[in-house]
């Protein structure tokens, strides 16, 4: 039974015994075996999706914001606020009009996905957008929550990374152990700390084993591959759209304790793989297939073994949340008189 991260996982989670419980049932997403794709890649190994795209507001950003925002409505904040590339401000959103919070989110204007965009108006946000980058705004919450009595929300806030590394432990749930790879897409990197703080504490706990992890950049966004921030990134995947990731030096540290790496993939490659996961049942946002297109890259370039071994793949976002790439990437419906003959003459003709 579904029962949210917090009802589920408050036990292994290190925070405030005055949390509250503000929840969507986020959380206990399905691991979606992916033969073919595993097969088209090389093969000889067993590939899964985490497919965090199905949490209620549509990305992995649920599973901290519902800890983030529990623990501040149980302090009695009245108000968050986040910068964001689109997800973090829907996922805020809609915790924050649970908790009767008011969200302030800011987002870069003009590069945040159509449905990101519409979550966080539906759910009752304010939505300001500033003429800047993610990390300009990002820069301006962090000294506002330091000035006003607003919790920030983004993952430099430490109870996101708390209900963050709850996906790891249900990786392990399912495998019952850890996979020998991990790979997913990297931004402001909070993630790829989280869930290497999550394998790390189930190891301790119940010896399930620690996978290498395989963090991924877009080449035009990629401050931990070219080793310094990117003052003007530009990448197709907007969600990762990041110059100067607030958990960068984790983020490394992560991919060298695991004995993994961070590497960066083009927008061709990220589009391609986004391709190939629609091809196999899965619709993902373009930045959610970074992490599979870095896979693939690393297979095609010969620098991975995987034989015998199991890979999980984390898709963050679900496709729904940026239709616009796909009128851009896919051929159109085509359009017929409404007549019998023209539909035979389709069907006879197969597309
Ligand atoms: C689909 O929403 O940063 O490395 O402001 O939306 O933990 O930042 C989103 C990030 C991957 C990267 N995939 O995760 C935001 C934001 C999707 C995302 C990432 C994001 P982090």
């Amino acid at each position: 039974m579904p029962s949210g991260v917090l009802p589920h996982y408050r036990h292994l989670l290190d925070i405030p015994a005055h949390t509250a419980e503000i929840t969507l049932l986020e959380g206990d997403t399905p691991l979606i075996p992916v033969p073919r794709l595993a097969e088209e890649l090389g093969g000889g190994f067993e590939l899964w999706v985490k497919f965090e795209g199905l949490n209620p507001t549509g990305s992995f950003k649920d599973r901290g914001m519902t800890v983030a925002v529990s623990e501040a409505a149980g302090r009695g904040a009245k108000a968050v606020i986040c910068a964001s590339t689109g997800n973090t401000a829907a996922s805020a959103a809609a915790y924050a009009v649970r908790a009767g919070m008011r969200a302030v989110v800011l987002i870069p204007q003009g590069k945040v996905a159509a449905g990101k965009l519409a979550g966080a108006v539906a759910y009752g946000a304010e939505v300001l957008q500033i003429d800047g980058s993610f990390d300009d705004a990002l820069s301006l919450v962090v000294e506002i929550s330091q000035k006003f009595p607003i919790a920030l929300v983004n993952s430099l806030n430490p109870f996101r990374l708390e209900g963050q590394k709850t996906a790891a432990f249900e990786i392990c749930d399912t495998l019952g152990s850890a996979p020998n790879w991990l790979c997913l897409p990297v931004g402001n990197a909070g993630n790829i700390t989280a869930y290497w703080m999550g394998f790390r504490q189930y190891h301790a706990l119940k010896q399930t084993g620690l996978p290498r992890i395989l963090g991924v950049q877009a080449v035009g966004s990629a401050p931990l591959v070219l080793g310094h921030p990117v003052d003007h990134p530009e990448t197709v995947a907007t969600a990762i759209r990041i110059g100067r990731p607030a958990r960068g030096e984790q983020a490394l540290q992560a991919a060298e304790e695991s004995a993994g790496r961070i590497i960066a993939v083009t927008d061709d490659e990220i589009l391609f793989m986004q391709r190939r996961l629609a091809a196999n049942g899965i619709w993902v946002e373009p930045a959610s297939a970074a992490g599979l297109a870095g896979l693939a890259h690393q297979l095609r370039q010969g620098k991975l073994d995987l034989q015998g071994q199991r890979v999980v793949a984390v898709c963050t976002g679900h496709g729904l949340k940026d239709p616009d790439i796909i009128t851009r990437t896919f051929q159109q419906p085509a359009l017929i008189p409404a007549r019998m003959a023209e539909l035979e003459d389709f069907l006879a003709g197969g597309r």
